[in-house]
């Protein structure tokens, strides 16, 4: 039995690969940091099966202790501080945690002389990708992040590939286009809008206040996604994958979507207002992936589409805030 080792294990793609190792029959182990009760209670919850090791990326003692207490086959490094529009505000943390981090865990690795065995997966992002430089982007698509997360994620993403070459270590990078779904973070744009939607729905909230609605972004399911981490790490060689579903929309589109999905179809422009506060100084304004690599090599497609990804979101929302009303 394989033993894993998860980073940022209170997500939303830690919690449903926590799901997908455990009915692998891994053994599981979560790492989570000190400040978030509310991420291990969580955990705890929806999978008692997991063991919570606590260890930050800012502090690489923490990782190599961790590393000795877990001793994994394959670790999932899936924490970074990942909202883009917050890493403005803290572009050292982001820089720390979500860039340098990666390097701490990957010394950790080597200091603990795990190096030879462990398969290491990389959380990349689009969002380096930035300023898009060709359409679709693929593997060989040049980067050019547009936010301090996108920078810290380039450099990352280059020490992952550079360990993987200077030591010969098992380390393959996902390049994951957007993933959401019932799990998605209450800050980021889909799961606010969905759950705005159904509040509004439900005459818990009168208006949906956004930023720019003209992003396009390529939107998966992130159930689907987390398959494909784990199908880079049992591939014989390491190497990198983008990860897409190839269809791109709008911030707009979603959001239409989303009231359609509600009985609302057509309300949208009386509720949405727009609001500054929530459009970041550089924006990418399209993201579209070729995923071709990853299909061929990995055998992975994506199963939810863009409509069941916006409805299923909705309904999930509508049945929490109805639930939070009957218990009030
Ligand atoms: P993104 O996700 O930046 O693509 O990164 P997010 O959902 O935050 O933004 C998507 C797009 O929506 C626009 N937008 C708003 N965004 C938020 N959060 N709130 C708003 O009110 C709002 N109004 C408009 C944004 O400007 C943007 O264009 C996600 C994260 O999960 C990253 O960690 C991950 O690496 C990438 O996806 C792939």
């Amino acid at each position: 039995m394989k033993t894993a080792l998860i980073t940022g294990v209170g997500g939303q793609d830690g919690r449903h690969l926590g799901e997908l190792l455990l009915s692998k029959g891994y053994t599981v182990y979560g790492m989570l940091n000190g400040q978030r009760d509310d991420s291990a209670k969580l955990v705890e919850q929806e999978l008692p099966k997991v063991i919570q090791v606590r260890g930050d990326l800012a502090d690489g003692s923490s990782l190599a202790r961790v590393l000795e207490e877990t001793q994994p086959d394959e670790i999932y490094n899936l924490a970074a501080l990942s909202f883009v529009g917050l890493s403005f505000s803290q572009p050292e943390l982001t820089a720390n945690v979500t860039g340098l981090g990666v390097l701490r865990l990957l010394e950790a690795i080597r200091a603990t002389k795990m190096q030879d065995r462990v398969r290491f997966y990389q959380a990349s992002s689009s969002e380096m990708f930035g300023k898009v430089q060709s359409v679709p982007q693929n593997e060989l698509t040049s980067f050019y992040p547009r936010s301090p997360y996108g920078v810290a994620k380039v450099f990352a993403h280059f020490a992952c590939i550079n360990y993987r070459e200077a030591y010969e270590m098992h380390i393959s990078c996902g390049i994951l286009f957007n993933h959401e779904g019932e799990k998605r973070g209450l800050e980021f744009v889909t799961r606010k809008i969905t759950n705005g939607v159904a509040r509004i729905k439900l005459g818990l909230q009168h208006e949906l206040r956004l930023g720019d609605l003209t992003p396009q972004r390529d939107w998966g399911y992130a159930g689907d996604y987390v398959e494909a981490m784990w199908r880079m790490l049992q591939q014989a060689e390491p190497d990198d994958y983008v990860i897409a579903t190839g269809k791109t929309h709008s911030v707009r589109e979603f959001v239409d979507l989303a009231f359609k999905a509600a009985g609302m179809e057509g309300q949208a422009d009386q509720f949405v207002k727009r609001d500054d506060r929530f459009v970041r100084p550089t924006e990418v304004d399209l993201l579209i992936g070729d995923s071709s690599k990853a299909r061929r090599v990995l055998g992975w497609e994506p199963k939810v589409s863009f409509e069941e990804l916006v409805s299923r979101m909705v309904e999930n929302d509508l049945r929490q805030e109805s639930h939070k009303i009957k218990n009030l």
